[in-house]
């Protein structure tokens, strides 16, 4: 269902089966090469959900081939099937099987009590969209618009499977998690706890 033109919400879209593969994945890519943290911003406050990137290395604001921030490792590679998940996304959501080219994956990991303020992505030198996948607790997603960080905006609980697309006029639009719910989600398929968000990107860089 399209909540806004180009934002795309396709509830129960990753099987069981892939989302044990992807908590599976996630834990290694924890591990390392760059392990997950709480980045630091540039003014000294700290992020409350940690990350860990694929293909590019996320730092406010910019993306990097090698964590200068954590341990000055080069990224893991963003796999080819991760990549092929995020293009199945983008043709369910738009109905053509457009050539989506992801290089990167942010993955967020939250706590019971991490949250994302209201924020645009535009760090990337692309306007492909942004597939979000989420795994784990539920929360509360909040979509803006893309000329305030305030009302008006809609909000949408996003559950464990859900896929998310972003394009289009919906690319660089305000967006923020200002809850999760705690307990909602299955420790068989997801985290032991909490909540994971996996996003893929085109970046644009080379
Ligand atoms: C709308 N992550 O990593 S995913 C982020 O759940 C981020 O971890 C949130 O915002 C999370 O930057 C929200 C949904 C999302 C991701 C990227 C977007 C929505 C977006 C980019 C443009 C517009
Ligand atoms: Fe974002």
């Amino acid at each position: 269902r399209e909540i806004a033109p180009g934002a795309v919400h396709l509830p129960g879209w990753l099987t069981l089966g892939e989302q044990r593969r992807l908590v599976e994945a996630c834990r290694a890519w924890a591990k390392g090469p760059v392990p997950m943290r709480h980045t630091v911003l540039p003014r000294g406050g700290v992020m409350s959900v940690r990350t860990v990137c694929l293909g590019w290395h996320w730092q406010p604001y910019r993306y990097t081939r090698t964590a200068d921030d954590v341990n000055g490792e080069p990224v893991a590679p963003l796999p080819e099937w991760l990549a092929d998940l995020g293009r199945r996304a983008v043709a369910d959501a738009y109905g053509a099987a457009d050539a989506y080219d992801p290089d990167t994956a942010l993955i967020n990991f939250y706590d019971g009590q991490a949250k994302m303020g209201m924020h645009q992505d535009k760090d990337e030198e692309s306007d492909a969209p942004v597939v979000s996948l989420s795994i784990g607790d539920a929360c509360l997603f909040r979509f803006g618009n893309t000329e305030t960080r305030g009302r008006p905006y809609t909000d949408v609980r996003l559950e464990s499977g859900d896929a998310f697309v972003f394009g289009g006029p919906s690319r660089f639009a305000y967006h923020g998690v200002p809850k999760v719910y705690p307990g909602t989600g299955d420790p068989a398929t997801g985290p032991a706890s909490g909540r994971l968000n996996l996003t893929l990107r085109v970046t644009g860089l080379r």
